[in-house]
């Protein structure tokens, strides 16, 4: 079985070290996107998003000719689709969010008429269980010249597997090599042939499933951790009822053997976690309570965040009688997802300082070491250092656990402290 060119369908977060990777052991490989800007600026050996040693490994492989971008595919022996599964918006509060597949259904439109027989092509977004049989379908419907496995199963002209990223966010080249894959052919074929293609850079083990199954994998490796951290966020919303300090409450249950309890913060971000529970939940509405409840609690946590800091402005009025809300500075000290990257998108941080800035009638300031301004999706505009932060603020509102923010603390004000590093009660 041999793959002289691969096709990656969608280059951002994954599907573009994906293809840098297939490129950096010297196969030709077409990056296909349909933002022209993604396209053009991997052509110029540049990239778009910010992951590590990613800029390194495309501008070698676009110098070197192994890779090259385009809006529309042509033909490949591989085709592998990484393209975004959001859910759609949900109309009332009690609505449970429904897997939107259509950047699925269109990357499938786009390759179908390039395939040919023999070639391979697999799923990797994270998929509701069944997206992958869709796929199929829709592939079958444009193709009505070639077999599939869902007719033809270990006789199909196509090739089809689920094989779901795994890796995690400012470590993705590193953990694209080393992660085992789950494997999830429609037939057994199907999943040898797509062995062999992630055997090309996959230095962790290859394990063979359905398609099914695997679509399952990934849903409940990101549910299981959601329901981890929505049990940290519970236990810190009792603690502060109860006067426990939850931080050394968990460092003492985790001195257990066999206790593991992961860390509070200020909600679940990210583009996974916060979505793929979803995908479970709406297939299986009656059975997925926990999973359910879990989403709640976590997307309740920014809520009560801003419900603290309220309390902490009305606490330093009372304490300083000459001063009115005007004259109060509140700073929120980091707006990522999560600690040491860039990434604003879905970040319960970023939306709780916009409440903020929505709430609060004085001065709130930003501080965020990874980025150099601020986004259009902040409504505030006063981005500050840390140090200018740390001795002007009244009021310090503690988001991500970025490493700047470890090793310092303010001198005055009051403190809301969403990651346990500054006054280790919040
Ligand atoms: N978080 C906490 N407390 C913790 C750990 C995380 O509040 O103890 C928060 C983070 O601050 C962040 C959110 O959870 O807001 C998610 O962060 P994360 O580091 O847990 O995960 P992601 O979204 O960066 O990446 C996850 C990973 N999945 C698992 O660890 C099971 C990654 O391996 C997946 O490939 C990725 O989702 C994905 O693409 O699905």
């Amino acid at each position: 079985m041999s793959f002289k060119i691969i096709s990656v369908i969608g280059l951002g977060y994954i599907g573009l070290p994906t293809a840098a990777m297939f490129a950096s052991r010297k196969i030709k490989v077409i990056g296909v996107d349909v933002n022209q800007h993604a396209v053009d600026t991997i052509n110029r050996g540049e990239i778009h998003i910010v992951e590590p040693e990613l800029d390194i490994l495309v501008h070698a492989a676009v110098t070197e000719g192994y890779l090259k971008a385009v809006t529309r595919p042509e033909p490949a022996d591989a085709f592998l689709i990484a393209v975004p599964t959001p859910f759609y918006p949900t109309i009332s509060a009690d609505d449970i969010p429904q897997p939107n597949l259509s950047y699925i259904e269109s990357a499938a439109k786009a390759i179908a008429p390039v395939l040919k027989k023999g070639d391979l092509v697999i799923l990797e977004s994270t998929s509701p269980v069944g997206a992958t049989e869709q796929m199929a379908v829709w592939l079958a419907e444009a193709r009505s010249d070639l077999t599939f496995p869902q007719t033809h199963n270990e006789e199909s002209d196509i090739r089809i597997a689920h094989c779901p990223e795994r890796v995690l966010p400012g470590h993705v080249i590193r953990e694209l090599v080393e992660n085992d894959r789950v494997i999830g052919g429609m037939s057994s074929k199907c999943s040898e042939q797509a062995i062999a293609l992630y055997k090309i850079f996959v230095a962790g083990e290859c394990v063979m499933t359905n398609a099914r199954t695997a679509e399952m994998a990934k849903l409940t490796e990101n549910s299981c951790r959601d329901v981890q951290i929505a049990f940290a966020n519970e236990l810190s919303m009792i603690c502060d009822e109860l006067d426990i300090d939850v931080w050394e409450l968990i460092s003492l249950a985790n001195r257990h053997p066999r206790i593991n309890i992961l860390k509070p913060g200020p909600g679940v971000g990210g583009h996974c976690i916060a979505v793929d529970p979803w995908f479970i939940v709406s297939k299986t509405p009656e059975l997925a309570r926990i999973i359910k409840t879990a989403r709640e609690v976590n997307d309740s946590k920014p809520e009560w965040v801003i419900n603290k800091v309220k309390i902490a402005i009305s606490d330093f009025l009372q304490s300083n009688p000459t001063k009115t809300a005007k004259n109060v500075t509140v700073t929120c000290y980091g707006l990522a997802f999560k600690p040491d990257i860039d990434d604003l998108r879905e970040s319960p941080a970023l939306s709780i300082a916009n409440e903020i800035v929505k709430l609060h009638k004085g001065t709130v300031f930003a501080v965020e070491p990874n980025i150099e301004s601020l986004p259009h999706s902040y409504a505030g505009n006063k981005l500050v250092t840390l140090s200018n932060a740390l001795k002007s603020s009244d009021i310090h509102v503690l988001l991500v656990d970025h490493k700047q923010f470890l090793n310092t603390h303010p001198t005055y004000g009051i403190i809301v402290d969403a990651k346990g590093i500054w006054n280790n009660s919040k």
